[in-house]
């Protein structure tokens, strides 16, 4: 009888141990990103996940899946909305098909310099995370690259030179620029972007110093004109639902590191602009600011673009817009 009562009590007292302890366990989250390790924006993260497993004590690790292990770059954003992931990180202009407003993160000369660009996210972020919070995400920051250049495998001083050229596009907006400039364009993500190059699939495109330097470029193309046309941006969403399963001191940490990572992000980005043009001319490449020729014709593309975004983008547009020029 005695014995009984002991094995019964000693069943409960397991039991409850058992349950303080899963109210202990450490909690695991995947966070994928289309970018290699030492990308700015992958560095960003990593120092992010650093700061918060420090902050909580090991209680929430993050884990960092770069240059498209986990997920593809174009997969992240269903993987977060299906909870096969916590976290991702998604350039926000290639979600423009679903929803204008991500589009305007990449419509040519609208914002051209890191204070316009910051000043342009300030003006879009509130209907973006209501955009995402309908999804089931929390939207957590943005971050721009480096302003957008050309890089091509031929010298090009006007629009007319980019006609026929195998165009890497890698969101809606980089294709429409290819269509008027009589360009083919080629939907490729970065982490396959030397791939395509190496083999002649395209031989030119618009992007950062950051994508010329994480895939070596001038391997295969030896021109990079500084259009500066726009900075896009990667943004960092979370699940609602895994956010709200954290207790209040771990959102608190995770909440702080964020601030810190969108600051530092936006620094980062700024400082390393010059370095990564530097390391473009080191491994012999031209680089080189547009020609006037090029430039003007590029504008017009940007404007055609501009009216075409504000017409998609009905009021949300507008309220952007009348955000950002105020
Ligand atoms: N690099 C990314 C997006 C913008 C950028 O600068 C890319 O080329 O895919």
């Amino acid at each position: 009888m005695r014995v009984k009562v002991l094995a019964v009590a000693a069943a409960s007292l397991m039991a409850g141990l058992g349950s303080m302890s899963a109210a202990w366990a450490d909690t695991k989250w995947d966070l994928p990103t289309g970018y290699p390790v030492n990308n700015l924006h992958t560095e960003n993260l990593q120092k992010l996940s650093d700061d918060v497993a420090q902050a909580t004590g090991g209680k929430l690790k993050i884990q960092l899946h770069p240059n498209g292990s986990l997920l593809k770059a174009n997969e992240i954003k269903r993987g977060v909305q299906t909870g096969q992931v916590q976290m991702g990180e998604i350039l926000m202009s290639t979600l423009a098909n679903e929803n204008p407003v991500f589009g305007v993160d990449a419509v040519p000369f609208l914002a051209t310099s890191y204070t316009d660009a910051y000043k342009l996210w300030q003006a879009s972020r509130p209907v973006t995370e209501k955009i995402l919070d309908r999804q089931g995400m929390k939207l957590l920051y943005a971050v721009a690259w480096p302003p957008q250049g050309i890089y091509a495998n031929k010298p090009l001083t006007a629009a007319a030179d980019m006609k026929g050229l195998k165009w890497r596009a890698y969101n809606p907006a980089t294709s429409k620029i290819a269509e008027l400039v009589n360009a083919q364009p080629v939907t490729i993500q970065a982490a396959d972007l030397a791939q395509a190059l190496a083999t002649g699939t395209v031989n030119s495109f618009m992007s950062s110093g950051a994508t010329g330097v994480d895939t070596k470029v001038w391997e295969s193309v030896k021109y990079f004109y500084t259009v500066d046309a726009w900075l896009p941006k990667n943004m960092l969403v979370v699940s609602k639902k895994a956010y709200a399963a954290l207790d209040k001191p771990t959102q608190l940490a995770l909440d702080k590191a964020v601030a810190d990572a969108e600051k530092r992000g936006w620094q980062v980005s700024e400082q390393k602009t010059r370095e990564y043009l530097a390391v473009l001319a080191k491994n012999g490449m031209t680089v080189e600011p547009p020609s006037a020729q090029l430039k003007g014709d590029m504008q017009k593309v940007g404007q055609t673009m501009v009216d075409e975004w504000a017409k998609s983008a009905g009021d949300d547009g507008k309220t952007i817009l009348e955000a950002y020029r105020k």
